[in-house]
């Protein structure tokens, strides 16, 4: 036993659920596996270990895996038991009085059976049900010590395990990924001191000023109560009623109305902690900052007709995306970089740094990288850890503080109360995704599905009877909150009101809207078209255009157009009759082309489109070169399987034009092959794809004969302005292959577009 014991890390009573060979011994004819080990792989050196728990990662693992180990179930070799480990013998009858006759009652194998099966379902999330998930690590780029003692920041090279949650926020769990809406970004770092959970999205500010409207917000936004309808939209009366009625939503609405709610991947969204939060270092100094991730494949949207058909064709697309994503090794990585700034320069802006409806703009405080997160390995089971993740921005570490904005602190209330609900109780932080890498130890005891077993007879303290111990930390080793004092303010007591520069809603509306490329623009508007289009009452049209003219008149003009309101109303009247003036009104960096990424392929899907009597060698030849640049490159094909060179070179189609459509893919291309493009055109949705392809703004390549199909589809070989189209490459044998790489790396072509579109 005491051998057992040692070679099991944690419940040594129960071997068996671990799938240990050292226990059950297997039916006859069946071969005991020995444990499956640690995946390799990870790209986390060694220098993750903890010094405070002595974990030890195996080389080129991360820590993380080591902790999550101890309750992974492996049934390779094992026999099927109950859940109190008794051995079935047969799985496929109930017991019954005669084979004919009634089941009974004690068939408590059956009953366990039932019984577990009847409560798999736990809650789901009220915001952010629908989400994905992914493991990975965060890397210091240099000391922060200065800053802050906040354990990921003290090293150069220092390694943190972190598990990130993207979601979105108004759809159901089973919802379709690319809804216009805002995305969650949540990451959840194992610190040696304790898990810092940085819960953002990916947009920078938010609807609403005080916690306190939180719940009007979401009732707006999810489906009505009294139908149910509409799932997963914003696009309904009772949204566009409440934002029109709370001016202060005006600077949110114009980002959600942009390409960022539609992004085109996890992998290509930014990130942001949203309220500003403080720094603290070891001397107990702070500054205030605010957190950003970019990703390294470059900011990339969808466009609204291209996610509305992914909707139907793949509701999965962006958790798909992220799986094979890390399955295939093309690891989402995003910078972290901070934005530090004293209060007393807070002081000084024309906004408040309290107020969650506002940026601080690049141009008025840069950001500063510091650190990198790469995404390297799914998890192993969606339930036990993508959906019993419990986030909370309670959760902060030592050199990490709160700032007094009032939206910050509902939430540091709200989401560890609704994880006791929807996890069951107050024991959440001990599922083992949850678990942190740092020790716990205090004295608080039992509740609902409580996994610790305590020793001894001391729960309290100050006590003397366990020597003392768990003792405070002290100021040196545990959490201090900063002794914040309100800079510049008198005595006012209790009051239920806001400062100031809160009341001004429109200036960061005006200062987003305004530094949007023409096209970026042209889709707010068309977003804000769609969507009050949608809205049946049209005095909240009407009350949604009169608002908007306090941010852009122009905008304004565009949305009433599309909504054939005949004339302008009266602007809303302005909370705020004189704002401060901005720093700045114009910051480039809020447009999404100011990040195009870093021009690899890795991570864009190509369609090849081919059939029988293709050119085989040559669209074997196109593959490759595509793969060997990191793109996943794939024959699509009327029907799967093998597809019949002309040249006697046979492909593998291994999607058809019906179960993959075009528009799944970044890219198109048709390769040379009378024959094979012939077949093609008498396919239609040959033609949907390539107007899709067209219409979406997406790289074509069109080879020899493959040219032929332009015409039929209707598409035309230059822009609505009669320039050049670099998105459509006319190619003869393997000429166009470079001018067709840099047309995926540039993602999108919106010089395309026409509103309504031609094609
Ligand atoms: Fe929230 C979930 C992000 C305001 C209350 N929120 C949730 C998640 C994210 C955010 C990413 C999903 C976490 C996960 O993947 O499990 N929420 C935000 C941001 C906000 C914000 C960036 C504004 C800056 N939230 C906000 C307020 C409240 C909440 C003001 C309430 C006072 N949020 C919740 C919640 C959720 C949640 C109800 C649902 C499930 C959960 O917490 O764990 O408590």
């Amino acid at each position: 036993t005491d051998d057992l014991a040692k070679a099991i890390p944690s419940n040594d009573n129960k071997p068996l659920e671990h799938g240990f060979s050292q226990g059950l011994t297997p039916p006859k004819g069946v071969t005991a596996q020995p444990r499956s080990p640690l995946p390799t792989g990870s790209t986390v050196s060694e220098a993750n270990t903890s010094e405070k728990t002595g974990d030890q990662a195996a080389e080129g693992v991360n820590a993380v895996h080591g902790r999550l180990d101890r309750v992974r179930a492996d049934a390779a070799g094992q026999a099927l038991t109950t859940n109190q480990g008794v051995a079935i013998a047969d799985n496929q009858n109930s017991l019954k009085y005669g084979l004919r006759g009634p089941v009974l009652l004690e068939d408590f194998i059956l009953r366990d059976k039932l019984t577990h099966f009847d409560h798999e379902r736990i809650p789901e999330r009220i915001v952010h049900a629908r989400g994905s998930a992914a493991h990975g690590y965060f890397e210091c780029y240099e000391p922060l010590t200065e800053l802050t003692r906040a354990a990921p920041f003290q090293e150069k090279g220092k390694v943190t395990p972190v598990f990130v949650r993207f979601s979105t926020v108004a759809g159901e769990r089973g919802s379709k990924d690319t809804a216009r809406d805002v995305r969650g970004f949540a990451v959840k770092f194992y610190t040696d001191e304790g898990n810092w959970d940085l819960v953002g999205n990916n947009i920078p500010v938010f609807f609403i000023q005080d916690a306190m409207k939180f719940p009007d917000l979401v009732h707006a936004v999810k489906a009505e109560p009294h139908h149910g309808m509409p799932q997963a939209a914003s696009a309904h009366d009772t949204f566009w009623d409440f934002v029109s009625l709370m001016p202060e939503s005006t600077h949110m609405l114009m980002w959600v109305m942009s390409d960022r709610a539609i992004p085109r991947s996890y992998a290509t969204m930014q990130g942001f902690g949203v309220h500003t939060y403080r720094l603290v270092n070891a001397a107990g100094e702070s500054v205030f900052v605010k957190f950003h991730w970019s990703p390294k494949a470059g900011t990339h949207s969808l466009v609204w007709d291209e996610a509305v058909k992914i909707s139907g064709a793949d509701p999965d697309y962006h958790r798909r995306d992220l799986w094979e994503r890390i399955d295939a090794g093309a690891y989402p990585e995003y910078e972290l970089a901070l934005q530090v700034f004293t209060e007393e320069q807070a002081e000084q802006f024309s906004f408040d740094v309290l107020d969650a409806t506002k940026i601080v703009p690049e141009e008025l405080v840069p950001l500063r990288p510091v650190g990198r997160m790469v995404l390297n390995r799914n998890p192993d089971n969606f339930f036990a850890e993508t959906e019993q993740v419990a986030f909370c921005t309670a959760n902060v570490v030592p050199g990490i503080d709160f700032s007094n904005d009032p939206l910050l602190a509902g939430r540091i209330h709200s989401y560890v109360d609704t994880q006791i609900s929807r996890l069951g109780g107050p024991n959440f932080h001990e599922i083992p995704i949850n678990a942190p890498l740092a020790p716990v130890h205090n004295n608080q005891r039992d509740g609902m599905h409580r996994q610790t077993i305590h020793r001894g007879r001391v729960s309290y303290e100050p006590n003397s009877l366990g020597g003392g111990c768990p003792f405070q930390a002290g100021a040196a080793q545990g959490f201090v909150s900063v002794p914040a004092r309100i800079l510049a303010e008198e005595e006012q007591g209790k009051v239920r009101a806001k400062p100031e520069k809160f009341a001004d809603h429109y200036t960061q509306a005006a200062l987003f809207y305004e530094s949007q490329t023409p096209v970026e623009q042209a889709h707010i508007a068309a977003a804000f078209r769609f969507e009050l289009s949608k809205v049946t009452v049209p005095a909240i049209r009407t009350r949604m255009v009169a608002s908007l003219r306090n941010a852009s008149e122009s905008l304004a003009q565009a949305v009433a157009d599309g909504l054939g309101m005949d004339e302008l109303p009266a602007p809303l009247p302005r909370a705020l009759a004189r704002p401060a003036k901005p720093e700045v009104t114009q910051s480039p960096a809020l447009s999404l082309m100011a990040r195009p990424g870093d021009g690899s392929l890795a991570g864009r899907r190509v369609a090849l489109v081919v059939a029988h009597g293709v050119q085989g060698a040559a669209a074997e030849r196109l593959q490759a070169v595509l793969s060997a640049e990191g793109a996943v490159a794939e024959f699509v094909a009327p029907r799967v399987g093998r597809v019949r060179g002309a040249d006697g070179v046979d492909l593998e189609a291994t999607a058809s034009l019906e179960n993959n459509p075009g528009f799944l893919y970044d890219a198109l291309a048709w390769p040379d092959g009378e024959e094979g493009v012939a077949t093609l055109a008498q396919d239609g949705h040959t033609m949907e794809s390539l107007k899709d392809g067209y219409r979406h703004g997406k790289a074509l390549l069109l080879v020899g004969a493959a040219q032929t199909l332009l015409d039929m589809a209707g598409v035309p070989t230059t822009t609505p302005t009669g320039d050049p189209d670099p998105g459509l490459v006319l190619a003869d044998g393997e000429a166009g292959l470079d001018a067709f790489i840099a047309a995926i790396v540039r993602h999108r072509h919106p010089e395309r577009e026409t509103d309504p579109p031609a094609v």
